[in-house]
């Protein structure tokens, strides 16, 4: 009985790596990163923006969250606002003067002003808070599952959202956003993927693979940080309590070719986790 519960296993297993073989349409990339800027790694990296110059970024953890405006590159603290102890920092946006954050599980959301981090005004969310971004009409945010919510940015409500799914399967553990030229980048929880989506369809056009420069070690460690410099084309990515912001430049992209075991672990590995 066991042994032919093992062939059955063997033959389902090799019927789904060839699943796997004949169904990679979906491209991957990988980027060599240009420079390696400062980053601190007592962050526990939930959100990141860039605005002129600075480097926004929201943390999370009870006690520890926060919202910290830097010199891009530099140790030098600029503006930093704590959270009170109960929440649970997570996404935020830049959204024409002012900085939207959310939390994790406390159905909260605030408003800052851009300049000041004065606190402008509170909102509500249904459901968890992960990963915020905003496309110059709507906010876009994550909750660990496989929509993007789309937001009123004066009202705060819910005007939408959208399924999102790579090779027709739900694409599931949608974390920190970023808006780059027309497509929603986000950083896949437990992973060192970030899916591109064609925020029209749903659909994941591209893969981007993280693992040649990935800080991930253990099981919280992961890449979760996505901020776009348009003016210099580039792409900065960091991850909870790493130790540098990795920067990318868009026209440097190099196609990947994956073998079957990182392709069956980009599904699953978060399994072994
Ligand atoms: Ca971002």
């Amino acid at each position: 009985m066991n042994r032919l519960l093992l062939i059955l296993l063997f033959i389902v297993t090799v019927l789904y790596l060839i699943f796997l073989w004949s169904n990679e349409e979906v491209p991957v990339y990988q980027f060599n990163p240009v420079e390696q800027l400062y980053h601190d790694k007592n962050l526990f990296t939930q959100g990141l923006e860039y605005k002129n110059g600075l480097l926004y970024e929201g943390s999370g953890l009870r006690g520890a969250s926060e919202l910290r405006v830097s010199q891009i590159g530099s140790e030098k603290i600029l503006q930093r606002r704590f959270l009170e102890k109960k929440y649970f920092g997570e996404g935020i946006t830049i959204f024409k003067d002012q900085v939207f954050q959310l939390t994790w599980q406390s159905g909260k959301g605030f408003i800052y002003d851009v300049n000041t981090l004065e606190l402008h005004d509170e909102f509500s969310i249904t459901g968890e808070g992960w990963g915020l971004t905003n496309d110059g009409q709507r906010l876009i945010m994550s909750n660990g599952s496989d929509r993007l919510i789309f937001l009123d940015p004066n009202s705060l409500k819910p005007t939408g959202e959208l399924l999102v799914n790579l090779k027709g399967k739900p694409q599931f553990l949608l974390n920190e956003l970023e808006y780059i030229n027309g497509d929603v980048w986000a950083n896949i929880w437990k992973s060192d993927q970030i899916v591109i989506i064609d925020p029209s369809s749903g659909k994941v056009k591209s893969i981007v693979d993280l693992s040649n420069f990935s800080e991930r070690k253990r099981r919280h460690d992961v890449s979760n940080g996505i901020a776009f410099n348009e003016e210099q084309n580039t792409v900065y990515l960091t991850g909870k309590n790493w130790s540098y912001i990795y920067v990318i430049r868009l026209d440097q992209k190099k196609k990947i070719n994956r073998n079957l075991f990182s392709r069956a672990y980009t599904r699953f590995g978060f399994l072994l986790r």
